[in-house]
């Protein structure tokens, strides 16, 4: 299925009038306020974010799948979902990919697929929590970190057979997150586990292309549970720093312990120049995946005015943007053109505090002035911008409201049947 530039105007078109007396009045408000609409448009149309290709199936927990249908059996049908995506919303003009779970074999025919869908290939992601098929030793305790050389050695190599993967698809940087660590006291050495992480992402940085970028991503727990040698911005950053220039911290938004302060990691990193990526997603408790925006949008907004405060006044090179979800009730696609949406809207937000103003209210000490500057921002509804700068990308003001008009879901269901099932988690 692909959807065409007259069915996008056909869903439009019954929302058309109210959407331009939305946007109108909104307009109006924000020129007031001396904000320049033609810049917050462009600045929302260029802001990308890659969709992994591990969300586009119904993912697993631990206790059960239920997949919905339709969903991508291969890695070219996986192109032409986040096709659907961007051809809605315009947004996501590239996919992340995940080795093994994809597995490119025809390039051409790959590229192809992506190019007819105006798709690029963002961050590849190396995958040493799993065993793959055939593989002669077993990660079961560890990859990079582990004891055994032998079993490091095959962890290695397959993080630089990702480098080759992602070279001839076009990608600029690896991603990296180990599982690696222990569940009980003395399980193995600290300083041994991350000494050998250090050697061996060594290895791997010596193979990244000279214009590739290493992304190291932290998580406190999970799948073990009482250490993780990577397990905090702390000690990403000490491995980039260690590592060079091309290394980079990764925050992904489910990777820190209850209430942990992202904005201020993030504001951090950037002065240190070593924000690489983001892996967007929300949470309650842990490393949930839920819908971006769905639990927290005020720490989601907080953290983009850290970012649009860094691009201004830091050199912290662009990071690359990722979702990184994955859903069991929501269909999949619908759950991911509201995660790019929230983003957005978090983007949007941040792009109309008044900067010079919050600048002055932290001068003198005014607290409560400098929460009103925020909150300000935080509470304009901003939906009617968002919407307005998708239409002029030639996307849809309606993204959920205009896949169930095309009836996206049963065409796919139709297409590939109702048991095709995504890889991934
Ligand atoms: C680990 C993680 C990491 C993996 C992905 C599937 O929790 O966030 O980014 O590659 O999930
Ligand atoms: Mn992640
Ligand atoms: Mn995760």
């Amino acid at each position: 299925m692909k959807i065409t530039a007259d069915q996008i105007q056909s869903t439009n078109k019954p929302r058309e009038v109210s959407h331009a007396r939305e946007f109108n009045f909104l307009a109006e408000t924000l020129e007031k306020k001396g904000l320049n609409l033609e810049q917050l448009i462009q600045k929302l149309q260029d802001f990308q974010i890659a969709i992994p290709s591990w969300a586009l199936g119904t993912g697993g927990t631990r206790f059960g799948r239920f997949s919905g249908g339709g969903e991508p059996a291969t890695l070219i049908q996986k192109i032409q979902d986040i096709g659907i995506l961007h051809a809605l919303n315009r947004s996501s003009d590239c996919v992340s990919l995940h080795i093994p779970w994809d597995i490119p074999q025809d390039y051409d025919a790959i590229l192809q697929a992506a190019a007819e869908v105006e798709i690029g290939f963002d961050a590849v992601n190396s995958n040493t929590f799993q065993d793959q098929a055939g593989q002669s030793l077993s990660y079961k305790f560890g990859s990079l970190a582990n004891q055994d050389q032998n079993i490091r050695e095959i962890a290695i190599e397959h993080n630089k057979e990702v480098i080759r993967i992602g070279e001839k698809l076009g990608s600029k940087a690896l991603t990296v997150w180990l599982a690696d660590g222990s569940s009980f006291p003395g399980q193995h050495s600290f300083r041994k586990a991350l000494q050998n992480t250090h050697e061996c992402l060594q290895e791997i940085y010596q193979d990244l292309p000279i214009d590739w970028k290493m992304l190291i991503e932290y998580k406190p727990y999970e799948p073990y549970f009482y250490s993780t040698v990577i397990q905090d911005w702390g000690t990403s950053f000490l491995l980039a720093n260690k590592l060079g220039d091309k290394a980079y911290t990764l925050v992904d938004l489910g990777h820190h312990l209850p209430n942990t302060n992202i904005e201020q990691i993030v504001a951090n990193l950037m002065t240190e120049g070593k924000l690489g990526g983001f892996h967007f997603n929300d949470s309650k408790y842990g490393d949930d995946d839920l819908t971006v925006g769905s639990i927290k949008p005020y720490q989601l907004f907080l953290i983009f005015n850290e970012l649009v405060a860094g691009f201004e006044e830091t050199s912290n090179p662009a990071p690359a943007w990722m979702i990184d979800a994955s859903h069991n009730l929501k269909d999949p696609l619908e759950d991911l053109l509201q995660s790019v949406e929230a983003i957005k809207l978090a983007y949007a937000q941040a792009l109309i505090v008044d900067q010079n103003s919050l600048h002055a209210a932290q001068a003198s000490h005014d607290v409560s002035m400098a929460q009103e500057i925020l909150q300000e921002a935080f509470r304009t509804d901003l939906r009617p911008l968002v919407r307005e700068s998708i239409r002029q990308s030639g996307g849809t003001i309606s993204p959920i409201q205009a896949y169930r008009d095309l009836k996206v879901r049963e065409t796919l269901i139709k297409e590939r049947g109702l048991d095709s099932k995504a890889s991934g988690l």
